[in-house]
């Protein structure tokens, strides 16, 4: 049987992406998109769409019997460099969604959820370098303090209620249709807006700052091919590592400068230095591919060729 989805955080970078590939798989009608703000057209056109605070429970639940709603995949949240400048806001909206979510779940009324998980659960005092599954896990970003918290919640409700609830720490996401907001791997999206709009950019990270980074469509597929995993094959119910390339800012310049010769890029780092050399450089994803056989499609090259090829469009 097919499921039938909320998506809540619909609106957002991956939410926008994620909503339309699931559309795609399971049917418009059964993706129901959700948000404190409209989509943009294709969602708001090709689907049902609802209006929802993602910390209220009562009204959670009214959607969910409204249309027999089996699973749930959370994605609204506020992200690292935002969250450093309004904590108790981050807390709320990260910790209360997904425990409202976690509830509901373990009241029956639903079957499963998706919430994603962010290398920023990593902090200074993890191995930095091909960061493994477990390891050290001492954020010292609000951001990642929710993170690790609720990788904790997620665990606890799956040993304690049975609550089938799956998990990614998502490295940097690019995408092109909706921008991110808030993030430290942002600079990563907008330097290629930039580099064709402009042909300059001045990056909030310095030069060789080397990041864990994924293309979108990586991300949606690694997403969806979780929960389609059957359950005795996930066997991490905090959230699994995941991983496709790393790079650095020098490193993605040079690789938009085959495409925009004369593109230059200036370096100002801001208070995200901090957060981002607080974060792995690279993440060992071993467990995934193992697990439920994650594999990943573009490096930094083939990301850059197809961006460009969208962009230019
Ligand atoms: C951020 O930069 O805050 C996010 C993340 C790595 O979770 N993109």
């Amino acid at each position: 049987m097919k499921p039938i989805i909320l998506v809540l955080g619909a609106s957002g970078q991956i939410g926008t992406e994620l909503t339309q590939k699931l559309r795609l798989i399971y049917g418009n009608s059964n993706i129901i998109a959700s948000d404190i703000r409209e989509g943009n057209e294709e969602m708001m056109a090709s689907g049902p769409f609802e209006i929802i605070d993602a910390t209220d429970k009562a009204t959670i639940l009214n959607i969910i019997k409204k249309y027999n709603v089996t699973q749930v995949y959370l994605l609204a949240a506020m992200l690292s460099a935002t969250a450093e400048q309004y904590p108790q806001k981050a807390w709320n909206l990260n910790m209360n969604s997904l425990l409202a979510v976690l509830d509901l779940a373990k009241e029956k009324h639903i079957q499963q959820i998706y919430w994603p998980s962010s290398i920023a659960v990593f902090g200074p005092t993890t191995p930095k370098e091909n960061t493994p599954q477990k390891t050290v896990m001492e954020p010292s970003t609000v951001y990642g303090i929710s993170k690790v918290s609720g990788e904790f919640w997620c665990s606890y409700y799956h040993e304690k209620y049975g609550v089938d609830v799956r998990s990614l720490r998502y490295p940097g996401i690019i995408s092109l249709k909706t921008k991110p907001g808030g993030g430290t791997t942002d600079y990563a999206v907008d330097i290629y807006f930039k580099a064709l709009e402009e042909q300059k950019f001045e990056c909030f990270l310095s030069e060789n700052t080397r990041l864990p980074m994924m293309y979108m469509d990586d991300a949606v597929n690694a997403t969806i091919q979780l929960m389609q995993a059957k359950p005795e094959d996930i066997k991490i119910r905090n959230s699994y590592n995941l991983a496709a390339m790393d790079f650095t800012p020098k490193e993605v310049a040079k690789a938009i400068k085959k495409y925009i010769p004369n593109f230059k890029i200036s370096y100002k780092s801001d208070f995200r230095q901090e957060i981002a050399d607080s974060w792995p450089s690279s993440i060992d994803d071993s467990k995934a591919r193992n697990d439920w056989g994650w594999q990943h499609q573009f490096d930094l090259e083939s990301m850059t060729k197809d961006i460009f090829k969208n962009l230019k469009k």
